[in-house]
């Protein structure tokens, strides 16, 4: 099948409330949703994507619904649920980062089935981006996960996977349980350290990139924070160091550094020259407060990587 989206994501979009600082009482009105700000990241640095989730049929539905159509993102597979809420979390900041309070039991998006997702809308894309969270939210969610996976092995996309562990969504021995599963059929797999670690002990970046791959995942690019990240294809590994910025707020960073990812693996770079743009765009996302506000454009991340003295993947 001609391939006419360079990605697609499923999960849960969410609204966001994020603390202007640590000890402010002011929340800055935004959005955020791991997978949504995947999305929403790739489009903006010129990737052609698109989403599926349910949203609900009230104000923060419609003004994601907004969102996604003037960012140019596709919204075929977004359901609007009547009778079903929005999700939304609070972003708070102190002395350990940013830490996030959620309201979103039961809301629109959790609801979410196997039934939710077009095959063709899978089909037409190079890469199914989805989560740890987007499994975490619901069983139900993660049955239309595990399906949309099966749909994009039937038509060859690529599947990618944020592990994106979130305790407070679901228990440990469960999200490993789906994580070995879904990595069974993932291309390209994206873990932190601090999140491996919670799942199985292991601290050291070379037995993490091991675990994945032998877990199934073809490519692990692992999240190494102010440290960079480690690209590893199994015969190579290469280690990435991060840009140095005046982050205020890294909400979202992991989110669009998968996005960034994805923009330039479609383009047809490999996975070092995607993970150095990824890097560079996960950097300038922190610079100001929120998972979307502050994502780059291309232009931007094109001009960083010119000033580390790289000629930048300028392919679309
Ligand atoms: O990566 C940032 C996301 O975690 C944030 O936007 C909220 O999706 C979210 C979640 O479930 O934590």
């Amino acid at each position: 099948m001609t391939k006419t989206l360079d990605l697609v994501a499923i999960g849960e979009p969410l609204i966001e409330f994020n603390q202007r600082g640590a000890g402010a009482r002011d929340y800055l009105f935004g959005y955020g949703g791991d997978t949504s700000n995947c999305v929403i990241a790739a489009s903006r640095l010129g990737a052609r994507a698109a989403y599926i989730s349910r949203v609900g049929d009230d104000g923060f539905g419609r003004a994601l619904m907004a969102l996604w159509a003037s960012e140019g993102v596709q919204t075929q597979g977004v359901t609007i649920q009547p009778g079903a809420a929005t999700g939304l979390y609070f972003v708070s900041h102190g002395p350990q980062g940013h830490e996030f309070e959620y309201r979103r039991a039961g809301s629109a998006a959790s609801q979410m089935d196997s039934r939710d997702v077009p095959e063709s809308l899978v089909a037409a894309a190079k890469w199914l981006h989805c989560s740890g969270i987007s499994q975490a939210i619901s069983t139900s969610a993660c049955d239309a996960v595990l399906q949309a996976v099966a749909l994009a092995r039937k038509n060859g996309t690529l599947v990618s996977y944020d592990l994106n562990f979130r305790p407070r969504l679901w228990p440990a021995p469960r999200a490993l349980a789906l994580a070995r599963q879904t990595l069974q059929d993932c291309e390209l797999f994206f873990p932190s350290v601090d999140e491996v670690e919670l799942l199985t002990g292991l601290t050291d970046p070379a037995d993490i990139v091991k675990w994945s791959h032998d877990a199934g995942a073809k490519t692990v690019i692992l999240k190494l924070g102010a440290r960079g990240c480690l690209v590893s294809t199994g015969p190579e590994l290469t280690r990435l160091p991060a840009m140095a910025v005046q982050a205020v707020d890294a909400t979202g960073a992991g989110d669009c550094f998968a996005g960034a990812c994805l923009r330039w693996l479609a383009a047809g770079s490999d996975a070092v020259q995607a993970a150095r743009h990824a890097n560079v765009a996960a950097a300038l996302s922190t610079r100001g407060f929120g998972a979307v506000d502050p994502l780059p454009r291309r232009a931007e991340v094109e001009a960083c990587i010119k000033a580390q003295g790289v000629e930048p993947d300028r392919r679309s």
